[in-house]
């Protein structure tokens, strides 16, 4: 089926990147498999709404029957959020499910991948996926860190949840040479908590020095991704001892159950939400929508940049 998988950008995408708009990409994983339905449709259009508020075209991405879309219909949008068949795909996933005209959503290393692919520079997201905890003898850490080590966007998130190795992940993120900016923070936030015990080694106080950042990447002809990381406020965060204790049992059964691969991700989540009878859920969107609004921001510094100083790229 020649032709299937070319990539769709939606009129409005297309438009924004072509004038130099600001653009902000969102996943749909974090609809599909990280928010219990029905709520996850909700908050699906809301996200895209809030970035149209701030004069920002939003760019959710997801595979719809085998085509890789970038911006989505009101239909497709219900579509990813509703249908229980839509699967998760991360990188690896992308061509067989364009191959057989499967419709799944992305994971912010898919996402990162397509949104780069056509130009988009900002991506918001919840919480990136990173080392698990045990990956010494599972070897289970997301795709997500590898890809972004080779994906030059910059990602917004509220760091990493509490479900993962916080000090594994960091350090992979080290490794793998992707930039790591607190934004008004000097620790790595953990999600549902506004902080860990992790310190920063940079912090920047506002969306113009993050584009700023961008643009001194692609000075020095980097093509890593950079990753700012955005702390819920102190008011919205969930109870520590709620969440030391949900953590806990989420983490026994599922090592109790077999969760495995791609699973242990959204059963981690389902857990916590349950489990702490939703109160999880709601600072789950709180934090999106936290990222939604600093990754706005930073799409309309870095649109804001001249243009003729784009092609800043050094050739000795
Ligand atoms: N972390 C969250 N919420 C999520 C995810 C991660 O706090 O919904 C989703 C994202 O789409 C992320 C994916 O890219 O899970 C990572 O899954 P895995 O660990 O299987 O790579
Ligand atoms: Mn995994």
């Amino acid at each position: 089926m020649a032709g299937r998988s070319n990539i769709v950008v939606s009129a409005a995408v297309r438009d924004a990147l072509a004038g130099g708009a600001p653009v902000v990409a969102l996943e749909s994983t974090l609809i599909a498999h990280g928010l219990p339905r029905p709520r996850n449709r909700e908050v699906a259009m809301e996200l895209e709404q809030q970035a149209r508020d701030r004069g920002v075209t939003p760019a959710t991405i997801a595979v719809i029957d085998g085509v890789p879309r970038i911006g989505l219909d009101e239909p497709d949008l219900r579509r990813i959020a509703d249908d229980v068949h839509v699967v998760k795909l991360s990188v690896r996933d992308l061509p067989v499910a364009c191959a057989t005209g499967w419709t799944g959503a992305t994971t912010v290393a898919s996402t990162a991948l397509l949104a780069s692919r056509v130009g988009i520079r900002l991506f918001a997201t919840g919480g990136l996926g990173g080392v698990h905890r045990g990956a010494g003898d599972s070897f289970d850490e997301s795709a997500d860190l590898v890809t972004l080590a080779s994906t030059p966007i910059t990602v917004v998130s509220a760091g990493v949840k509490s479900i993962l190795d916080i000090s594994a992940t960091l350090e992979r993120l080290e490794t793998l040479g992707i930039t790591v900016i607190g934004y008004r923070t000097s620790t790595f936030p953990g999600f549902y908590l506004p902080h860990t015990t992790y310190d920063l080694d940079w912090r920047v106080g506002d969306a113009s020095q993050v584009a700023t950042t961008m643009t001194a990447a692609d000075t020095l002809g980097l093509t890593s991704a950079i990753v700012v990381a955005n702390p819920l406020p102190s008011d919205q965060a969930l109870d520590p001892a709620l969440h030391d204790r949900v953590l806990a049992d989420a983490l026994a059964w599922a090592a109790e159950r077999g969760i495995r691969g791609k699973a242990v991700t959204p059963f981690l989540l389902e857990t916590f939400h349950r489990e702490t009878g939703g109160a999880s859920l709601e600072v789950n969107i709180n934090a999106v929508r936290n990222n939604v609004a600093v990754a706005a921001d930073i799409a309309l510094a870095w649109a804001a940049t001249d243009p003729a100083a784009a092609d800043r790229t050094y050739r000795p």
